[in-house]
C-alpha cells in the first residue's frame, strides 16, 4: 500500500506566484481517459521520476511565502483561520505528491489547508478516513457505508449548495437510488452522457476493398461476410492463409467480450436486463445462446482467431495492426477521429494500412455494444464531518466550485494554461484542449499536482458543451449504442454480489469460451444455466429484482 501522507502547519503561506498561474485558463476536457471507471488498475509510476520533474522548474517564480489576510465572515479584517481539509487524491493516481503547485492555488483560493492522502482499503479500515475523496463505483460507496465511515449527504442541501450542478443531475435522477441505501444518499453522483470509450466497430477498410466489399459492414450478415472474407480471401495478399476475422475478449474483461455480437441478439452477458418488467441476467437468456450457436460457427470455420480465449483489448490491438485480424471492437475516442490512439498506432506500425469506424451490426435482436450507462465516478464525505458544519459548508463551497467555476476546473484537471495546456486549435477560446510538450504523460501532470484534486464528471452539462471536441462528440452521437443500452440497475451493488458475482462472471466466461471453441457442446447450456442459478444466480436474480422494484421501476 502506498500510503503517504503530509505534515502541514496551521498558518496558511501562500506562494508568491506569476500573474499567469492566477489567471489560469479556462478550458477543459470533460473527457478525461483517467476518469473512467472499467475496474482498470493503473500500473505504478517512478516517483523518482516524479520528484525530480517537479522540481526542475514548475514552481520556479513560484518561490516566495506570504501570509494572506483573511476577511472574516463580518467584514473584519480578523484572518480566518484556514479550514483543514483531508483530501483523498484522484483514486486512479497511484501515489501522493506532496505541496504541489496546484494544491498550493487550492489552498490560497479556498483558504484551506489539504492533507492529501492516498485512499486504499487499508487506510480507510485502519480508520484513516478523509474528509473528502471519490469512489469509482456503487459497490465501493456500500461497502464504506457499510463500514460507518461515510456521511449521509441531505439532497435538500445538495440542492441549495450547489444548486448549477443538481439541475444537470437531476436529468439522470436514477443514479441517485445507486448510491441510496437505508433510504439516506451516502454520495453524490457525477454523470457522464457523451461516453468517448462507448464502443463502435474498427474495421481494416482497404481489406474490404481487397475482398471487393464496398460498403461499411451494419447488418450481422454484412459482418458475417466481411469476417468470412478475411480468413478466406487472403485480404493481405501474402499468398498465405495467415489471417482471421477477428478475436475476441472471453475471459479477460469486466464480460465475456465480442460485446457487439451479443448485442446484435438483444443481449449482454453478465448485465441485467429488463423484460417484460422482470430483471433477468444477460448471462442465462436465451438469446445468448443464439449468439454463441453463431460465434461457435465461426470458430469452426476459422474466422475466430483461437486465441480469442486469453486475448485482451491490448493484444486484440496489436493483431489489428499487425495484420492478423481485420476488425476490432474500439472505443470511439481512440477510432473516430485521426489523431485517436489507434489510428495513430495503425499508422506507425502500418502506414498503408486504412481505417474505418463503423456501426455496431444490426442483428434480430438490435444492435449495441456494451455500455456503461450515465454512470460516472461518486464523491464521498468523510463520517466525522457531520459534526463540523464549518468544514462542511468548505467542502460544498469547493465542489461547487469544482462543478461550475471554470477557473477551479482548469487548475485542478488542466492546470495552467500556456504552461500545462492549450487549446487544440490555435487561437480557439473554447473546444478540444491539449497538453504542452513535458505535460502528456499522465505522471507529468500528476507530479504538478494536475489530477490529483480534481473530482472529473462533476461539471456542470453547460460546462462540458463549451470545452469539449464537437466532433470527437458528433462521433458518440453516431457510433454509441447509448443511452438505451445498459444495466437495468445501472450497475448497483446488489447485497450478495460480494457474495457471488465474480464466480459467476468466471463461469460464465469460462462455460462461454468453451461453447464457442466447441469443448463442451451448446446442448449443454441448460446445464450451465442450472448451474449458474445453483451457485448464486438466483439469489442474486431475486435481489435484482427487489431493487428494480423499489427504486428503479419506472
Ligand atoms: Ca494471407
Amino acid at each position: 500500500m502506498r500510503l503517504q501522507a503530509v505534515g502541514y502547519g496551521r498558518r496558511v503561506t501562500v506562494p508568491k506566484c506569476p500573474a499567469g498561474l492566477r489567471d489560469a485558463g479556462n478550458a477543459v476536457q470533460p473527457f478525461q481517459q483517467g476518469e473512467f471507471n472499467l475496474g482498470h488498475q493503473l500500473k505504478p509510476i517512478a516517483l523518482a521520476v516524479l520528484a525530480a520533474t517537479m522540481g526542475a522548474g514548475l514552481l520556479s517564480g513560484c518561490t516566495g511565502n506570504q501570509t494572506k489576510p483573511q476577511s472574516g465572515a463580518d467584514g473584519s479584517q480578523e484572518a480566518a483561520k484556514p479550514i483543514e481539509i483531508k483530501w483523498g487524491i484522484h483514486f486512479q493516481a497511484p501515489a501522493v505528491v506532496a505541496d504541489t503547485e496546484v494544491q498550493k492555488w487550492l489552498e490560497q483560493k479556498f483558504n484551506i489547508k489539504i492533507k492529501p492522502v492516498k485512499v486504499t482499503d487499508v487506510s480507510i479500515a485502519s480508520g484513516d478516513v478523509p474528509d473528502l475523496f471519490m469512489l469509482g463505483d456503487p459497490a465501493n460507496v456500500s461497502a464504506y457505508q457499510s463500514q460507518g465511515v461515510l456521511m449521509s449527504i441531505d439532497p435538500n442541501q445538495l440542492k441549495e449548495k450547489m444548486p448549477e450542478y443538481y439541475q444537470d443531475i437531476e436529468q439522470s435522477k436514477a443514479l441517485f437510488q445507486t448510491v441510496t441505501f437505508d433510504g439516506k444518499l451516502w454520495a453524490i453522483p457525477m454523470f457522464i452522457d457523451l461516453k468517448p470509450y462507448d464502443m463502435g466497430l474498427l474495421w481494416r477498410q482497404d481489406w474490404l476493398e481487397k475482398v471487393g466489399i464496398t460498403k461499411l459492414p451494419e447488418t450481422l450478415e454484412e459482418f458475417e461476410k466481411a469476417a468470412y472474407a478475411f480468413a478466406k480471401q487472403d485480404p493481405d495478399g501474402n499468398g498465405k492463409n495467415d489471417t482471421y476475422g477477428l478475436t475476441g475478449t472471453a475471459t479477460s474483461t469486466w464480460s465475456t467480450g465480442f460485446y457487439s455480437i451479443f448485442g446484435a441478439y438483444g443481449v449482454e452477458p453478465t448485465m441485467w436486463l429488463e423484460r417484460n418488467g422482470q430483471i433477468v441476467n444477460g448471462s442465462v437468456m436465451p438469446e445468448a445462446k443464439e449468439a454463441l450457436e453463431k460465434l461457435h460457427q465461426w470458430y469452426v470455420d476459422g474466422v475466430i482467431d483461437p486465441e480469442f480465449i486469453t486475448d485482451t483489448q491490448d493484444s486484440y490491438r496489436k493483431k489489428l495492426y499487425n495484420g492478423r485480424i481485420g476488425v476490432i471492437e474500439e472505443q470511439i475516442g481512440k477510432a473516430a477521429l485521426a489523431d485517436g490512439a489507434t489510428i495513430v498506432a495503425m499508422k506507425d506500425i502500418n502506414p498503408d494500412a486504412k481505417l474505418a469506424l463503423g456501426h455496431n451490426p444490426q442483428g434480430p435482436g438490435g444492435s449495441g455494444n456494451w455500455d456503461w450507462g450515465v454512470k460516472s465516478n461518486f464523491v464521498v464525505i468523510g463520517s466525522k464531518v457531520k459534526d463540523d458544519p464549518a468544514k462542511l459548508d468548505k467542502i460544498f463551497e469547493i465542489l461547487r466550485a469544482q462543478s461550475s467555476d471554470e477557473e477551479t476546473i482548469n487548475m485542478t484537471s488542466l492546470g495552467v494554461k500556456g504552461t500545462h495546456w492549450d487549446f487544440a486549435k490555435e487561437g480557439a477560446t473554447s473546444g478540444a484542449t491539449k497538453y504542452m510538450p513535458g505535460f502528456e504523460k499522465q505522471e507529468q501532470r500528476d507530479a504538478a499536482g494536475i489530477r490529483l484534486f480534481s473530482l472529473g464528471n462533476i461539471t456542470t452539462r453547460s460546462y462540458r458543451d463549451k470545452y469539449s471536441n464537437a466532433e470527437l462528440n458528433d462521433a458518440v452521437r453516431k457510433f454509441s449504442s447509448a443511452p438505451n443500452w445498459t444495466d437495468a440497475l445501472l450497475f448497483s451493488a446488489l447485497p450478495s454480489d460480494g457474495k457471488y458475482k465474480n464466480d459467476l462472471t468466471a463461469l460464465t466466461q469460462k462455460y462461454f469460451a468453451q461453447f464457442i471453441s466447441g469443448e463442451v457442446p451448446l446442448s449443454d447450456f441448460d446445464k450451465y444455466v442450472a448451474e449458474w442459478k445453483a451457485k448464486g444466480g438466483d439469489e442474486l436474480t431475486k435481489e435484482a429484482n427487489d431493487m428494480y422494484e423499489k427504486q428503479f421501476k419506472p
